[in-house]
């Protein structure tokens, strides 16, 4: 394998046509392409070379390209979930050097439905959300159906830090660093059943602690605010739970304790503040698709050449710069994604 350096533009490109700012094309990592088995052997081939823990402690020393005061996280002073665990290691693999957000501008601009329709007040209104415990079940199609706290996944799993491009249906985009572990452990820990298709997740219900949730509920939106996917996109190496963002415990406002990241689709994919975790063996009903199925399809994975039915989708607008960039196939992700839509 090429080391990170190489694999990785150092800056954007500036395209001379347009005054837009073209991303690097992201360059997939054997961790995506490789199945997991191949992986754990190159690992254990490292560590009898004596690649172990003394090279993982030099990245982790490497600086992470963003400060640590910004927006306040849940754990200060809480015993919120992964409390001790921030910053954890950046994943080499997912570490392209591009600048990214602002870590403010993310914090105060958000779709958190429940709370409020319009993104400059969620921060404003989650103080009162509670999340401490935060009981997880995963049951349905498998061999181990599971239920406990958070904390216990995170640590048996660990956490790692990841930076991601995030594009939201409505053509704004933002690239940051989110700390969390793969959904793929979980599904593995739980032994999905072979006629186990699709997975199912659920927003935790709060009437009481989110102050949009009965007028959404009146307006007939089918709440709690749930989402699904395939069973092999939940697989994908790049789907991931996450619980932190910035090298921090992920404040309220982005989905806390516990959000999914499917980088290459559409932002409302990446359902928050997840408590139930289905396996099934059809397609689920979908809060976005039951309300308008032809503006947020189930598959919903980015694509610059099918416009919204009320917008094009060809640019997207960086949330802090105002910069319009070109919107990237699978944003970005085709690499590593695009096998998973051939029809064989
Ligand atoms: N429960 C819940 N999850 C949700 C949403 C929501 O309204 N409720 N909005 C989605 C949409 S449309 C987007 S773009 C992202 C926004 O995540 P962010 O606020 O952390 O940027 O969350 C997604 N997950
Ligand atoms: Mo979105």
């Amino acid at each position: 394998m090429k080391p990170a350096v190489e694999i990785f533009p150092q800056t954007p490109h500036i395209d001379a046509m347009a005054n837009t700012i073209v991303p690097p094309p992201w360059r997939i990592p054997e961790s995506a392409v490789t199945p997991e088995s191949v992986h754990r052997n190159r690992r254990r081939f490292l560590r009898d070379l004596g690649f172990g823990a003394a090279g993982t402690l030099a990245l982790a020393s490497a600086g992470n390209g963003y400060s640590q005061s910004a927006v306040p996280s849940t754990a200060a002073g809480t015993n919120a979930a992964g409390t001790g665990r921030y910053p954890a290691r950046r994943n080499p693999d997912f570490d392209p050097k591009w600048k990214l957000s602002d870590e403010k501008t993310a914090a105060t601009y958000n779709n958190y439905y429940e709370f409020s329709t319009q993104k400059d007040r969620v921060h404003r209104l989650v103080d009162g959300f509670v999340i401490t415990p935060w009981p997880v079940e995963i049951y349905g199609l498998c061999e181990k159906p599971w239920k406990g706290d958070l904390n216990e996944l995170i640590a048996e799993f660990g956490l790692e830090e990841r930076i991601y491009r995030f594009r939201c249906v409505e053509a704004w985009a933002m690239i940051v660093p989110w700390t969390g572990f793969p959904l793929a452990k979980l599904l593995e820990k739980v032994v999905p059943k072979s006629d186990a298709k699709f997975v199912r997740f659920e927003t935790v219900a709060r009437p009481t602690q989110m102050p949009a949730y009965t007028r959404l509920v009146s307006n007939g939106y089918p709440l709690p605010y749930n989402e699904g996917l395939r069973i092999d996109e939940a697989m994908h190496p790049l789907t991931l739970v996450a619980t932190g963002i910035y090298g921090k415990a992920l404040p309220k406002q982005h989905g806390a304790p516990a959000r999914l990241v499917v980088p290459w689709k559409y932002g409302y994919k990446s359902i928050k503040s997840i408590v139930k975790i289905e396996l099934i063996s059809r397609q689920p009903a979908t809060l976005w698709e039951t309300l308008a199925p032809d503006e947020y399809p189930f598959e919903s994975n980015v694509n610059p050449t099918v416009p919204h039915p009320r917008w094009s989708q060809a640019t997207e607008r960086m949330i802090d710069t105002g910069d319009r960039v070109p919107t990237q196939p699978y944003n970005g992700y085709g690499e590593a994604v695009a096998k998973l839509y051939k029809k064989s």
